[in-house]
């Protein structure tokens, strides 16, 4: 095959647009929009500029698109430290202590901001009952004057958060506006615009510049210049092969949108990366991926095997046999891993009683509240998994009359939710050893690019409250970098040059696409769907996907590795027939960069430490003596080579 340039021939150029600007945020999920809401309170007297791209219309972009049913970081009369005991035993012993307790003293204060923008709370009243958030609204005080959240868990509080995203969409584009208008910017806030890379200065590669995206509905490259960054893109889904395939395909729990465009860029710069070998696994309603933690939580539903044991109970001692203590702590994985060894055993299907907990709430109420009940249960899907909803409606499944199937689903890449994939960060100032506090609170280990949300690894159990007030303590350390570095950094890629090659995808397909009679199969390039379905293949079967029950181990990713360099070289011929298929083009090229760094982590570490997450059939214990430290890595760009090291862990709280 000829090589491949791209001299404008079939594709039509598009039009260029720089902009500039001193606070970049890519993304425009719960991070982003706590940090520009933030960041305008202190940039913005400065005369400091902020700006926003966002893959999507931010209105409803991100995790949180569909809305959610609850609120799981909310502190309120709990203690820091045990929030962090709380996230140390879910995690398996191992996250940044620091970045946990900074997070858990902030986090309900962002939680004040949603209820003051509108978001309905739910609250207790007096008599002990619970108030939806409309009622609530009317006759309760608000959360910071001392009203009382409905607590599902002793993290968790209930919300009717249809409306979620757009509520806190609105104040973070109130303040890019207010920023806009005090420095004069003609824009600041660009939706629809998909980011590639990241751009590092010319005489310092360690260095934030810029980054270059295009436009997903115009034909349009955008060159940012910028002097501190924050990629805030969210984690990483459609890694693995997906349980819903055919007319299901495209669900799933976490948002497909959010593509690994955090890692892999981050990676790309070289950016130190810490615990990508983690990931989620999360347990969900099979086939509509409706999360549980209301149900097991709010309404007490229980969960057995078809023999009706709680495998919870009944597989403790077999489990122990490898895990020890950590069976006690009863993490999520361990949840996953109590559940998974019946449904190997042929004990499934694993139900959830809805029907039982429904019944039982249903004692004490009277028929108005019992149809009260009935409408919370669809609502909770209605407002955050509607096809949960749809799944259920499909097939006649009244929840308060059957019970539901339970599936651990194909694993997902996050740093915020139940699991802790990410960038290395420093930490606060005031707490936490030396090592790690390199600069400001939350940047990376590439001056100037910080990160927040499911771009912070080694600290997960922050969910949508937690990666807002992230976002915001990122936005205003941003600030403070900014005042310290007047220097205007400045990369050395010519934007004609950028623009040939984010293209070139189209420009591949204008000049081959008539070459065969079929024009998904033609020898000078692959189709980005067909690429990430042999990605998903490779990462399902070598690095323990659904289809081997999370197994995997060094002789398998050792396998794996020949596949994925396949794929990574394949990946420079995807072809693109419009702006859409560009945008699957460049998402799979983040994917397959996420993918390998959590291979390559996975490979490096010689344990189970997440079992029902993953497991190392070559190593099925936990190997504390060994292994309870942090994975790091970094990636060579030009070798395209990954330094994967350990660094030690600290314990902080007691
Ligand atoms: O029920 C680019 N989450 C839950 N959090 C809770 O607090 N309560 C819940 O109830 C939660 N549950 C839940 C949750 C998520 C989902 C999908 C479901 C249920 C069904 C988790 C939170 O939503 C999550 O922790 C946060 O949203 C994470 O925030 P952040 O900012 O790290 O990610 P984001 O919000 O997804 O935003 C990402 C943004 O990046 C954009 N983007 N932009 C430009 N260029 C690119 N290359 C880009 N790639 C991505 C996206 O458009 C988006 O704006 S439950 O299961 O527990
Ligand atoms: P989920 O809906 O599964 O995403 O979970 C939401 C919240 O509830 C998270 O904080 C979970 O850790 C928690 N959670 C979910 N299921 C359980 C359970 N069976 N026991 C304890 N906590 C749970």
């Amino acid at each position: 095959m000829e090589p491949k340039s791209n001299s404008w021939e079939f594709c039509e150029k598009p039009e260029i647009v720089v902009h500039e600007t001193d606070l970049l945020v890519i993304g425009g999920g719960m991070a982003a929009c706590g940090a520009v809401f933030e960041a305008d309170r202190w940039a913005t007297p400065q005369g400091l500029r902020i700006t926003m791209v966002d893959k999507a219309a931010t209105d409803r972009s991100g995790a949180v698109a569909q809305g959610l049913s609850a609120i799981n970081t909310y502190l309120g009369e709990n203690p820091v430290d045990e929030y962090v005991r709380y996230v140390r035993k879910d995690l398996m012993g191992i996250i940044r202590e620091d970045l946990v307790y900074d997070l858990g003293r902030l986090v309900d204060d962002s939680v004040h901001l949603f209820e003051e923008w509108g978001l309905p709370v739910w609250k207790t009243a007096e008599d002990g009952k619970s108030l939806d958030g409309a009622t609530g609204k009317r006759s309760a005080p608000l959360l910071k004057d001392g009203g009382k959240p409905v607590r599902s868990g002793r993290w968790q509080i209930m919300i009717n958060g249809e409306s979620y995203k757009v509520i806190v969409a609105e104040a973070a584009k109130r303040a890019l506006e207010n920023n806009r208008q005090a420095t004069g910017m003609a824009q600041n806030h660009f939706e629809r615009v998909f980011v590639v890379k990241l751009l590092t200065d010319a005489n310092d590669p360690k260095r934030i510049a810029g980054a270059v995206g295009f436009s997903v509905r115009e034909k349009k490259l955008y060159v940012f210049k910028c002097k501190s960054a924050l990629l805030v893109a969210g984690g990483c889904v459609n890694v693995f092969k997906t349980r819903s395939t055919g007319e299901g395909q495209g669900r799933a729990w976490f948002p497909v949108w959010n593509s690994g465009s955090t890692y892999a860029m981050a990676a790309e710069v070289g950016a130190e990366l810490t615990m990508m070998e983690n990931r989620f696994v999360p347990a969900r309603f099979k086939d509509g991926y409706g999360p549980v933690g209301a149900w097991f939580l709010l309404f007490k539903a229980k969960a057995t095997n078809a023999l009706g044991e709680d495998y919870t109970e009944t597989n403790k001692e077999e489990a122990r046999k490898h895990y020890g203590d950590y069976v006690d702590s009863m993490g999520t994985c361990m949840r996953n891993h109590l559940m998974i060894m019946d449904m190997k055993a042929g004990k499934g299907p694993i139900k959830i009683h809805t029907d039982v907990a429904m019944k039982k709430l249903a004692e004490t109420m009277t028929p108005k509240e019992i149809k009260h009940l009935e409408a919370e249960a669809w609502e909770d899907f209605l407002d955050m998994t509607i096809a949960q909803a749809g799944v259920w409606a499909a097939n006649n499944m009244e929840p308060e009359k059957v019970p539901s199937e339970l599936m651990p689903s194909e694993p997902y890449l996050l740093g915020s939710h139940a699991g802790c994939a990410g960038i290395w960060v420093s930490g606060p100032e005031d707490f936490g050893p030396a090592e790690y506090h390199w600069g400001y609170n939350r940047m990376t280990t590439v001056k100037g690019l910080f990160t927040a949300g499911d771009g912070v690894g080694a600290s997960g159990h922050k969910f949508s409250s937690g990666s807002h007030a992230e976002g915001r303590l990122a936005g205003k350390n941003m600030v403070a970098f900014l005042m310290d570095h007047k220097d205007t950094p400045a990369f050395k890629e010519d934007a004609e040059d950028l623009a040939k090659e984010v293209f070139m995808p189209m420009e591949t397909w204008g000049k081959y696409s008539k070459y065969s009679t079929d024009p998904n199969i033609n020898p000078h390039y692959i189709r980005p769907q067909m690429l990430q379905k042999r990605l998903q293949k490779c990462m399902d079967e070598y690095a323990g996907g659904v289809s081997t029950w999370y197994m995997s181990s060094a002789s398998l990713l050792d396998e794996g590795f020949k596949y994925l360099d396949l794929i990574k070289e394949d990946s420079l011929h995807m072809c693109a027939e419009n702006l859409h298929e560009l945008l699957r083009a460049w998402e799979n090229y983040h994917r397959v960069l996420a993918a390998e760094a959590h291979a390559r982590h996975m490979r490096f570490r010689e344990e189970t430490r997440y079992p029902g997450y993953y497991y190392r059939g070559d190593h099925l214990a936990i190997d504390d003596e060994n292994w309870k430290c942090f994975v790091n890595s970094v990636y060579d760009r030009q070798t395209k080579t990954w330094n994967v090291f350990k660094r030690p862990y600290h314990q902080l709280v007691s």
